[in-house]
């Protein structure tokens, strides 16, 4: 018996009844994977992840790295490292990599199911194991060179790293020093020091390849201030024969100087890298100058999708752990027997405040599952489209689109959910039991409280929603969803109700009311926004805090508003299957859908009305307010 607890039915549910994963499943890019094979991997991944994987968890938190600074090593622990082993040896992670580079290529959808399995299980696996991924992105931005360095990646697995973080340049990516000098053999010398390297040192692999963000000197036209000045540079930590891979036993001036001492996800070994300060640090330049900064959020992309999933994967894994405790802990008797002293002790499950918590737990973590995987179906799409060469399609468009709205929700709105709830919740129906080591939770908290933090945190989560996923977009994406939430409500009017007899129509009322409100919301920041043009009559460039006061409120009201259509989707799928023949255990399962998707829109979606009115009120006393008052 591991920690973990997974929800493979739940997974299989969305992937399946609800989202009609099969469609795809067999088709175009996913020709090899076909439904059979999709739903014998995720069982396979799934016992996986209860086993072998989730085998280390506890005791790599316990026994975390020790940076060694004389030799800049930092050894994971040997249980770690057997569980590692086991997930690449599985090859799992070929559904991740692209064809050419020897993958097998399946439909986000499912892969980010295997995802949740992996990341719920033990999360640092999913992250060290990335390097096929990272492969792609080498592969499909480079040159011959390039694809060949990507080949290695895959062949030889090799570690890879995300490399933008200094010490001043954190959210402000922009701000970054670290610089290229060319060499006139065509490689570039990099100096700089990187902070909080994910990956950036193990004993995993013979070599690590990073993925450096620097700002290239003494070339005209490149180099500018900000973002757009970045360049994208492959700077392995140790030198290599480029045609065989293999290591030549030269260094690289890319040196770990530290590996930080974290709250949580110890494993992950997080280091402060130093490039060019013991010799040269030697790269190649991937693409153009221009380049680094796009080609760099094809990976953070990826990686808020991962953000997301492996905090959601944790509140649901910290939902099934409560839940079990609960139904064995006796304390108390049943709240209307209180009043006889000798009434029987009762499992906790029968006191109504640990079924509000209970179903808490249940209804976030197969709501934002749910998000996960649908966002995911809009990747398949993409995918589908890239396949067919109709990328300049308006669906295809509008595919790229939806995705990238979607994807602030689960990364910010899943790890603000799932953070909170682990701590107010599942840590809390274990009683003082849930403090103690002996259970996984308070690891959970630990270890998921950093999902709110990398790969851009709720503030920056919550700016990219309305400026560049709602403004910037023209409301295109945006429109998009309203108006499947808002066929979801009408359908519920006329007749879909009767067939699924009315359960839902409080539920659909209370989703028409919050729809109402989400957009008024978004109506009143964009009008705040363009208020604050100088160049427009009466305009004030100060209504822009206004927005800013107000950008991580959207996030989370709309969050609610899409998890609860998400959920009732479902619930409507479930009462579909109740109305015929199921078994008792399907019965039950169905029937916690319903519950489920009742219950979180009854107790979230009547707070999107104050959540408009707390926007519409926003003024700009806290602007104005003297620091020395905070
Ligand atoms: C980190 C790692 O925290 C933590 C975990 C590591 C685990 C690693 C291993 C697992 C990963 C697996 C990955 C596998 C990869 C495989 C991939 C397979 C496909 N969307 O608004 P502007 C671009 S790492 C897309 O002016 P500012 C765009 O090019 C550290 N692109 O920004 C844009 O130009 P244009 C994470 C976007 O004001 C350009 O940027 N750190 C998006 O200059 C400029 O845009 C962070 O996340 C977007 N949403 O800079 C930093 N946004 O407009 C957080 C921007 O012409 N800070 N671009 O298209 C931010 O995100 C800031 O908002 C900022 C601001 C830096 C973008
Ligand atoms: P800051 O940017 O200083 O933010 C401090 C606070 O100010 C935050 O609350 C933030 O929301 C807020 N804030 C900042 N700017 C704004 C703004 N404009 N508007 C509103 N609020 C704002 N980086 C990598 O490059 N690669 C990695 O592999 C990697 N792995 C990491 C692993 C760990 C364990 C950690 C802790 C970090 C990692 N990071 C990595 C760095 C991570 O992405 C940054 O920590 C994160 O982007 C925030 O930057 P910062 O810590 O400098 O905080």
């Amino acid at each position: 018996m591991t920690h973990y607890k997974s929800n493979l039915r739940d997974i299989e549910f969305n992937l399946f009844e609800v989202l009609g994963r099969d469609e795809v499943l067999g088709q175009g890019p996913f020709a090899e994977i076909d439904g059979e094979t999709a739903r014998s991997i995720l069982g396979e991944v799934d016992r996986m992840a209860r086993e072998e994987l989730a085998e280390s968890f506890e005791d790599a938190d316990r026994n975390p790295p020790v940076f060694d600074p004389a030799t800049g090593e930092a050894p994971l622990p040997e249980s770690f490292k057997k569980s590692y082993r086991a997930w690449m040896d599985a090859e799992y992670w070929r559904l991740g990599t692209m064809a050419e580079l020897g993958g097998t290529p399946a439909p986000s959808s499912v892969q980010w199911a295997m995802g949740e399995l992996v990341l719920g299980a033990n999360p640092a696996l999913w992250m060290y194991g990335a390097g096929p991924m990272f492969a792609g992105v080498i592969a499909r931005n480079g040159n011959e060179r390039d694809k060949q360095i990507a080949q290695h990646v895959v062949d030889r697995e090799w570690n890879t790293t995300m490399v933008l973080t200094e010490p001043d340049a954190g959210s402000d990516v922009g701000a970054g020093r670290t610089k290229a000098t060319p060499n006139a053999d065509g490689t570039w010398n990099i100096e700089g020091v990187k902070r909080f390297i994910t990956s950036a040192e193990s004993d995993l692999s013979e070599n690590i390849m990073h993925l450096v963000l620097a700002r290239p000197v003494g070339v005209e036209g490149a180099g500018g201030p900000g973002t757009k000045g970045l360049s994208l540079f492959l700077v392995p930590k140790h030198h290599f024969d480029l045609e065989t891979g293999e290591p030549t036993g030269e260094r690289n001036g890319a040196h770990v100087t530290n590996v930080e001492h974290k709250m949580g996800i110890k494993v992950s070994n997080t280091c402060e890298v130093t490039f060019g300060e013991k010799e040269p640090a030697v790269g190649w330049l991937l693409g153009e100058v221009h380049d680094g900064i796009a080609q760099m959020f094809q990976v953070i992309e990826n990686a808020r999708m991962m953000v997301g999933t492996k905090a959601i994967a944790t509140l649901s894994t910290g939902y099934l752990n409560a839940l079990e405790f609960a139904k064995e802990r006796k304390q108390g008797a049943d709240l209307a027997k209180s009043a006889d002293k000798t009434a029987p002790r009762v499992t906790i499950t029968h006191h109504p405040d640990v079924r509000r918590s209970l179903m808490t737990q249940k209804s976030f973590a197969e709501a934002m599952r749910a998000l996960v995987l649908y966002t995911a179906t809009w990747q398949d799409r993409v995918a589908m489209a890239e396949h067919a060469g109709e990328t300049d399609t308006d669906e295809a468009r509008l595919a790229m689109k939806v995705n990238d709205l979607l994807l602030p929700i689960v990364k910010g709105y899943g790890s603000e959910r799932s953070w909170v709830l682990l701590g107010t919740e599942s840590l809390q129906t274990f009683g003082g039991s849930g403090f103690l080591a002996e259970y996984p939770i308070e690891q959970y908290v630990r270890d998921a409280k950093i999902d709110t933090l990398y790969e851009g945190t709720t503030a920056i989560q919550g700016q990219d929603f309305f400026f560049r996923k709602i403004v910037k977009d023209q409301g295109a994406a945006l429109g998009h969803i309203a108006g499947e939430v808002q066929s979801f409500v009408d359908r519920g009017a006329s007749e879909a109700d009767g067939a699924v007899d009315g359960r839902l129509k409080v539920e659909r009322e209370l989703l028409a009311t919050a729809l109402d409100d989400g957009q008024a919301l978004v109506g009143h920041l964009i009008t705040t926004l363009m208020s604050a043009d100088e160049s427009a009559e009466g305009g004030d460039i100060r209504n822009i805090y206004k927005v800013g006061l107000n950008t991580s409120r959207l996030l989370m009201a709309l969050g609610d508003v899409v998890c609860a259509w998400l959920l009732l989707r479902g619930a409507e799928v479930a009462l579909e299957k109740l109305s015929g023949e199921v078994s008792e255990k399907d019965k039950a399962f169905y029937e916690g859908k319903v519950a489920a998707a009742q219950f979180f829109a009854r107790t979230n979606l009547p707070r999107l009305t104050a959540e408009r009115q707390i926007a519409e009120a926003t003024d700009l006393s806290l602007m104005d307010l003297d620091e020395a008052s905070f």
